[in-house]
């Protein structure tokens, strides 16, 4: 029987990198994220090539409502989901705290956090329900262990990932469900669009110089961690760009037009 996988944040960048690994995989998928005309084009991409079955949910996660009356909505087909990769999340604004916009922590800590546990609750619900097990993954940062100068609240965030994943391993022990946190660094999305508010120029700043990771090398990660045994559990896995050592240090080679 072929396995279900349900991605949050699939529209852009490592959750549509993470469903098109999954779906090669052979999982049926559950992609979710507010722009669902990128995950319907995302859905039809799949299943013509994959020949997977693929369901679309359209909800902002930052509402609890909506989540849970989204993922009780779930036809019988795709009730039952065996992997759960926690992956929607942004970080909004670079500055220091004095200077920060409330509505840019508001969007951060909704959804990085509140978000990542209202989906978390609903679907371990079911996994425990189903009595069969079950695994989940959350995409975390190198800013969930290390905080940088202008990132404290997006770094806050992370850290409750850390924690979170750390204690929710504990309590799905008992179940059979596996937790994971993978801590990405730098890696080319529309993250650092979306964090600089559409401003592109300085978002393509961020990876001036550097090779930064793509979704699709985190993705990749994700599918060897699935592909492990049952017994065998990654609990955290760090992935940078060779370029990079920690959130601080980066090793940027100078562009020589500018010289
Ligand atoms: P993208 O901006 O490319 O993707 C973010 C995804 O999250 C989109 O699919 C978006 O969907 C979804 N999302 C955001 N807000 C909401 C919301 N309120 N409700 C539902 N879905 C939402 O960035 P990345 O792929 O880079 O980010 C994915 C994860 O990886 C994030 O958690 C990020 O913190 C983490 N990460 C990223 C790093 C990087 O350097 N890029 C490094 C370390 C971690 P939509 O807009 O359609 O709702
Ligand atoms: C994204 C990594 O360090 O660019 O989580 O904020 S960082």
């Amino acid at each position: 029987m072929s396995k279900t996988a349900l991605i949050t944040g699939a529209s852009s960048g490592i959750g549509a990198a993470t469903a098109r690994t999954l779906a090669a995989a052979g999982y049926d998928l559950v992609i979710t994220g507010r722009r669902t005309d990128r995950l319907q084009a995302l859905n039809d991409t799949l299943e013509n090539r994959y020949g997977i079955r693929v369901h679309v949910l359209g909800f902002d996660i930052r509402d609890r409502f909506q989540t849970e009356s989204a993922i009780d909505a779930l036809p019988a087909r795709f009730r039952r989901i065996d992997l759960l990769v926690n992956n929607a999340g942004l970080a909004a604004g670079l500055e220091h705290i004095d200077e920060g916009d409330p509505l840019d922590w508001d969007r951060m800590i909704d959804t990085n956090v509140k978000g990542l546990l209202y989906i978390t609750r609903i679907v371990s619900q079911r996994m425990i329900a189903d009595g069969r097990g079950g695994h989940i993954i959350n995409i975390g940062s190198i800013a969930g262990v290390q905080a940088y100068e202008n990132g404290a609240v997006y770094c806050a965030s992370k850290h409750a990932v850390h924690a979170l994943s750390q204690g929710m391993r504990m309590d799905l022990l008992g179940h059979g469900i596996k937790v994971t946190e993978i801590r990405p660094g730098m890696v080319e999305t529309e993250f650092s669009v979306v964090r600089f508010h559409g401003d592109r120029r300085r978002a393509d700043d961020v990876y001036r110089g550097i090779e930064p990771l793509t979704g699709d090398d985190i993705a990749s990660v994700v599918g060897w961690i699935v592909s492990l045994p049952p017994h065998v559990n990654i609990n955290d896995i760090e992935v940078m760009p060779s370029a990079q050592a920690n959130a601080y240090l980066t090793c940027r080679k100078e562009d020589e037009s500018e010289q």
